[in-house]
């Protein structure tokens, strides 16, 4: 009997064991765990086999259809070895269409994709929806799609249709490269990475206390002189102009728009220590290799700081297809109240004369705002029902939730915490029009991860700390609120960790998430 009894509970034992080994072999359909998650995804049988005489049909006399069929050639070359013909589409023909109709009167980034056993085809309004159908499908290709030399496997992409836009029109991250530097390449590489979820805006920190990172001709010392440290005295660097038109076509050719930010008045140390006439005491500050904040200002009521800027905003607003410049204006606590106020306005009004539109840390709004102005969410919400009430846009940016540079928790070696500890859950779990009284839907333009430098040094640590929080910050943005629970995103999640080992993605193996 007692025997018996033992040996039937290590039966029991094994079985358990048996069964809970199970689940980590278990595939799911590639449909199921797409991220960010398609407003409609019915799943049918059979699936398309892509092969080396797949084609992609499109209308040849449609360049951006041309570029498109490009772009997904050199998605699939390296893993498949195919580089598939590009042909006129016909009304037989099988393989992939790619279409851009124009009669179609949803949003641009809209797109339907339709695949079955002959063919696939991605229609949509505009050129963005045609690239996000394309990063669909990447995502229904086995991960292997994502190696960089050529390798074996099934490269089948599952029967389904798919329905699918964003929720917001503003889905972006902004990467710092003035606390650290971070050059052409790395940042090619965040452009790839945030494209893949479909995000649309890379805001670019150019300015900040410890360097200056953008060749201005017209002032050559900011990059001469306050381009060359970093945090922890490195030697820091900056982008020419030819480099940076370059990264904003790489951008724009993934249907993503840079926008630059010179921070000002405060977080000026560096043009401060390159120019001594932008200080009020005409001496030029040392260069500045530690991480406080919140100790300079620009000198507000002298004339040739508004020169400066006048040629700084000109510069970059030639150097920017976008409609807008941000133009900082956070922690300023070395300048006062009555002079902050002005300054923010007549730089509002330097930015129009080139052609622009603003954005403000949420502190912009104790100035007056130019119609279009937008703020940018941060810390303070009194500051943004106060932009809203003089008719401003939010980007919402809330640092407990959305600050890439906090830590997971107390044992993160990386990041700061001065805004608490962000899991991947807290990071998930927030819905923009839901976080401050006063902030509604209708007053929001989009959703972005800020990604702070203090404490980031390479592209490894950068991946770190961005993945695998930032596709929850792209379906934040681009999935409805409603349609949203963190129980089935986490799923989803785990089987996303291979994508990324096989995007060479260095991410966060946070506990809260079952890895498959
Ligand atoms: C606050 S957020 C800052 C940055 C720092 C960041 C560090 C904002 C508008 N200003 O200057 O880098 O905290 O988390």
């Amino acid at each position: 009997m007692r025997f018996s009894s033992i040996s039937f509970s290590a039966a029991v034992l094994l079985l358990l064991s048996v069964a809970c080994s199970e689940p980590a072999k278990e595939k799911r359909a590639a449909i199921d765990n797409l991220i960010p998650k398609p407003s409609s995804v019915k799943a049918d049988t059979g699936s398309f086999q892509l092969a080396a005489n797949t084609t992609l049909n499109i209308d040849t006399a449609n360049l951006e259809l041309k570029k498109l069929a490009g772009y997904f050639n050199t998605l699939i070359k390296p893993a498949t070895g195919f580089e598939l013909a590009v042909k006129p589409a016909a009304n037989d023909s099988t393989g992939i269409d790619l279409i851009i109709d124009t009669t179609i009167k949803k949003s641009p980034e809209a797109y339907t994709l339709s695949i079955n056993g002959k063919k696939v085809t991605i229609k949509a309004g505009g050129g963005a929806g045609v690239f996000y159908g394309i990063q669909t499908i990447r995502q229904l290709l086995p991960d292997a799609i994502e190696a960089t030399t050529k390798s074996e496997a099934n490269w089948a992409i599952p029967a389904a249709t798919i329905e699918d836009e964003p929720s917001y029109e503003y889905r972006g991250s902004m990467l710092d490269i003035a606390r650290h530097f971070f050059g052409p390449k790395d940042i090619k590489r965040y452009i790839d990475l945030i494209s893949f979820y479909k995000m649309n805006t890379l805001h670019l920190h150019l300015s900040d206390d410890q360097g200056w990172r953008i060749e201005i001709k017209s002032w050559p010392k900011l990059t001469e002189i306050g381009s060359t440290t970093q945090v922890g005295g490195g030697k820091g660097g900056f982008l020419s102009q030819e480099e940076y038109k370059d990264l904003v076509q790489y951008a724009a050719d993934r249907y993503i728009t840079i926008i630059p930010e010179i921070d000002m008045p405060g977080h000026t140390n560096a043009a401060l220590a390159s120019y001594s006439e932008l200080n009020c005491n005409d001496t030029a500050t040392k260069l500045y290799s530690g991480i406080e904040v919140g100790f300079s200002t620009l000198c507000t009521n002298k004339e040739v700081t508004y020169k400066f800027l006048d040629d700084v905003i000109r510069e970059l607003a030639a150097l920017t297809p976008g409609k807008y410049l941000h133009i900082g204006g956070d922690e300023s606590h070395a300048t006062k109240k009555e002079d902050y106020i002005p300054f923010m306005e007549k730089v509002q009004l330097l930015v129009k004369k080139h052609g622009k539109l603003a954005i403000g840390w949420d502190e912009v709004a104790n100035s007056k705002l130019e119609p279009n102005t937008v703020a940018q969410y941060w810390a303070d919400s009194a500051n943004s029902v106060m932009a809203i009430s003089k008719g401003a846009k939010l980007i919402m940016s809330p640092a407990r939730k959305a600050y890439l540079d906090m830590q997971y928790d107390s044992t993160s070696k990386l990041g700061l915490h001065w805004a608490g500890y962000i899991e991947v859950d807290t990071a998930y779990t927030w819905d923009p029009a839901n976080l401050e009284p006063g902030i509604k839907r209708e007053n929001i333009w989009g959703v972005e991860a800020p990604l702070w430098t203090e404490t980031i040094v390479t592209m490894d640590d950068i991946e770190y700390m961005v993945f695998p929080r930032l596709p929850g910050y792209a379906e934040i943005a681009w999935t409805p609120t409603a349609s949203r629970s963190w129980d089935e995103y986490k799923v989803r999640l785990g089987y996303h960790g291979p994508r990324m080992k096989a995007m060479q993605i260095d991410y966060y193996p946070s506990k809260k998430i079952d890895w498959k």
